[in-house]
C-alpha cells in the first residue's frame, strides 16, 4: 500500500514535472497569440481545416497537424516533425501554396494574414472542443410542423420523383429544383456549409445535414416544401440516412457527427433523438483513437441496418435498427481513413474508400463480412462510385482519385447467372481508364450509355472547369471533354467556376453538373442531354450561389448509381 502511494506521488511528481517542461517547451516555442486571434482562427480552422486533419489535429486525409508530433523511421529517426518544427515561415509557405501530397493552396482562399495567423495558430497546442450529450441534442429539437398538421397527400403538382435538392454550399440553403420544368421550387434554409441530402425510403422526405450538425427535415408533400422539423446532432457532420429495409419505412433516421465522434438515431418523421452512440475506441491498427470521426452512412436494402464508416478507427459499423433499445452492432475491421462509398450493382456489397490507404474495402452485408480490399491508385474518392456492365470483363464498380489520373474498376460479384463467367475477375482491378488527378464523382445511370467524371480540384483552371464522358460501350474511344464553365456562356471569372458533381434525371436521360464558382459571382447548374452531350439548359439565378452537390429525389431514394 505504502509503495504504491510512494509510487504514485513519484508519478504524480513526473507528469508534473513532464507537465511543466512541455508547457515550458510549447510556451517557449509556440508563436504568442492574443485571445482575439484565437477565437478567429478557431473559426477558420474549423471552416477550412477540421475536415481533413480533424479537431483534434491529428491527421487523416491531412497530415497530423499536432505541435510536437513526430514520425520515425524503422531505425528510430524522425522524419517528419510537427507544427513546431516545421516553423512559422515553411507553414506559411504549405498553407499558401499547397503541397505535392494533395494540400490544396488557400493564396486564393485566405488573407496573407489569415494564412500567417493559422500558421501561429497550428503550432499552438489544439483546443478539445466540448462534448455534446443526449440532453443537448434532444434540447436543441424542434417539430415546425407536427405529423397531424402535415398534409394527409401531396399537395403540389410536381413530379417529385425528378425533383433535385441542390446544396447551396456557401448560403446553407438547399435548392428544391423541379427536374421536369428546372424551375427553383423553393430555397429552404438550413445548416451551414451543408453538405449532402438524402431520402427517405418512401421518397417524401428530404434530410438535409450541415457541416454545424443541423439536421433538417423537408416535406415533399407540402404545397411548398419547407423544413419540418430541425436538430442539432453535434458540431460538425457530413453523413445522414433514414431506413430503407421494408416494414422499417420512413420510421428513423441516422446523423453521423465528426466532432463529437458519435452518430444519433432518430424518429425519420420528426427527428425526435432517440440514442446517440460513441464511435470513440480501437483503430484497425489497434491503437485507441479519440476522435474516430462518422464518415459515410448507407442504408441496407436486404437487411434493418446502416453501413457506419469510421474514419480513423477504419471500422466499418453495421447497426442493426431492428431493436435500437438493445442496439446490435457488427464491426468488421478494414483500413484508415474510411470517406465515401456506394453499394455495388446488387445491392449487396458496399464499397467504400480508405483513402489514406489507397485502398476500397468491400462488405458483404448478407454475412456481414469484409469481403475484399482492393489496392488502388492514389487517394480514391468515389462518392457514391458507379456502376455498370463492362463489355470484357462484366459487373464493374468504378471510383475516381483525387491524386492519380485515372478512374478504377473493380469487378463485382453478381448471382445473376449471365455474368458467371466474369467470376474470376471479382475484387480485381480490371481496369484504369485515363483521367486527370483531381477527380471527386464519378456517375453513370442504368439507362445511358455514357460514364461521367468530374475534375474539379484539379490545379489546372480548364480542366477544373470541365468534366470527361466515356462512352461504356467500347471504353478505347477517347472522352468527351467538355468545359462546363463555356457551356454554361456566364461571363468568365478570375475564380475558378469548379465543375462538380454529375447527377442524372430520374430517367437517366439528362446530367446536371453544378458550376460551383466564387461567393460573389454567378454560378449555376449546367444541364446537358446525355446522349448528344449538348447543353439542354442553364439553370442560373442571382439566389443559386455555390450550387455543389445535386441529389435527385428517385435516383437517391433507391440508389440508383
Ligand atoms: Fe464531402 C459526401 C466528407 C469536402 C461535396 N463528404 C461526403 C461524405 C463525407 C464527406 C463523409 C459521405 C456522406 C455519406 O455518403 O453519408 N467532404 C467531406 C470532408 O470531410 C471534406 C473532405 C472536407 C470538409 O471540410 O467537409 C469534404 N465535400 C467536400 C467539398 O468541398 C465538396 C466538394 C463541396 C461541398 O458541398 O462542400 C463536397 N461531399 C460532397 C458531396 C457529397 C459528399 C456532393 C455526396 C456525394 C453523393 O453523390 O452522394
Amino acid at each position: 500500500m505504502k509503495k504504491s502511494v510512494v509510487g504514485m506521488l513519484a508519478l504524480t511528481a513526473m507528469a508534473a514535472a513532464m507537465g511543466s517542461a512541455f508547457a515550458q517547451e510549447t510556451a517557449k516555442a509556440a508563436p504568442a497569440m492574443t485571445a482575439a486571434e484565437k477565437e478567429q482562427a478557431k473559426k477558420i480552422y474549423f471552416e477550412r481545416c477540421a475536415g481533413c486533419h480533424g479537431v483534434l489535429r491529428k491527421g487523416a486525409t491531412g497530415k497530423n497537424l499536432e505541435p510536437h508530433w513526430s514520425k520515425k523511421d524503422k531505425d528510430g529517426n524522425v522524419t517528419e516533425g510537427g507544427t513546431l518544427k516545421l516553423g512559422q515561415q515553411r507553414l506559411e509557405k504549405i498553407i499558401g501554396y499547397g503541397t505535392d501530397g494533395g494540400m490544396v493552396n488557400f493564396d486564393d482562399i485566405l488573407t496573407k494574414e489569415e494564412i500567417s495567423l493559422m500558421s501561429k495558430y497550428i503550432q499552438n497546442t489544439p483546443d478539445v472542443p466540448p462534448e455534446y450529450s443526449f440532453k443537448d441534442t434532444m434540447d436543441s429539437w424542434k417539430v415546425i410542423v407536427p405529423v397531424d398538421q402535415r398534409p394527409k397527400k401531396q399537395m403540389n403538382t410536381f413530379n417529385l420523383n425528378n425533383m433535385f435538392s441542390v446544396t447551396l454550399r456557401d448560403t446553407g440553403e438547399v435548392a428544391l429544383i423541379d427536374g421536369d420544368t428546372k424551375e427553383i421550387r423553393s430555397i429552404v434554409k438550413t445548416g451551414y456549409a451543408v453538405h449532402i441530402s438524402r431520402l427517405s425510403a418512401s421518397g417524401r422526405y428530404v434530410y438535409v445535414i450541415g457541416r454545424d450538425g443541423r439536421l433538417s427535415l423537408i416535406d415533399l408533400w407540402m404545397e411548398k416544401p419547407a423544413v419540418v422539423a430541425e436538430v442539432k446532432i453535434g458540431f460538425d457532420a457530413r453523413s445522414v440516412d433514414t431506413s430503407k429495409f421494408k416494414g422499417f419505412e420512413d420510421k428513423y433516421a441516422i446523423a453521423g457527427s465528426y466532432w463529437p465522434p458519435q452518430y444519433v438515431i432518430m424518429d425519420g418523421d420528426t427527428l425526435k433523438p432517440r440514442k446517440v452512440v460513441s464511435t470513440r475506441g480501437m483503430t484497425v491498427d489497434g491503437e485507441y483513437h479519440p476522435e474516430p470521426r462518422v464518415a459515410s452512412i448507407v442504408a441496407s436494402f436486404i437487411k434493418p441496418e446502416w453501413v457506419v464508416n469510421i474514419k480513423e478507427t477504419g471500422q466499418i459499423l453495421l447497426v442493426d435498427y431492428s431493436d435500437i433499445e438493445n442496439l446490435k452492432t457488427t464491426t468488421v475491421g478494414s483500413a484508415k481513413f474510411l470517406h465515401d462509398g456506394g453499394w455495388d450493382a446488387s445491392k449487396r456489397y458496399f464499397l467504400v474508400a480508405a483513402n489514406a490507404s489507397n485502398k476500397i474495402a468491400a462488405v458483404d452485408t448478407k454475412t456481414g463480412k469484409l469481403a475484399a480490399l482492393v489496392d488502388v491508385a492514389k487517394i480514391p474518392h468515389p462518392g457514391r462510385g458507379a456502376n455498370f456492365v463492362h463489355p470484357k470483363f462484366g459487373p464493374v464498380w468504378a471510383t475516381g482519385h483525387l491524386g492519380a489520373d485515372v478512374v478504377t474498376l473493380i469487378s463485382t460479384p453478381s448471382d445473376d447467372k449471365k455474368f458467371a463467367k466474369f467470376k474470376e475477375y471479382n475484387w480485381k482491378v480490371v481496369q484504369e481508364m485515363k483521367h486527370v488527378p483531381g477527380n471527386l464523382f464519378v456517375k453513370t445511370h442504368p439507362k445511358s450509355k455514357h460514364f461521367w467524371a468530374d475534375s474539379p480540384q484539379n490545379p489546372d483552371k480548364d480542366l477544373a472547369e470541365s468534366v470527361s464522358v466515356w462512352d461504356m460501350a467500347d471504353l478505347s474511344k477517347p472522352k468527351a471533354v467538355l468545359n462546363v464553365a463555356k457551356d454554361s456562356g456566364l461571363p468568365p471569372t478570375k475564380a475558378v467556376k469548379r465543375a462538380v458533381h454529375p447527377e442524372y434525371s430520374a430517367d437517366g436521360k439528362e446530367v446536371w453538373i453544378s458550376l460551383w464558382g466564387g461567393k460573389t459571382d454567378q454560378s449555376a447548374v449546367v444541364v446537358y442531354d446525355d446522349a448528344t452531350l449538348k447543353v439542354k439548359k442553364v439553370i442560373t439565378d442571382p439566389k443559386m450561389i455555390t450550387p455543389t452537390g445535386k441529389f435527385n429525389v428517385y435516383n437517391t431514394q433507391h440508389d440508383i448509381y
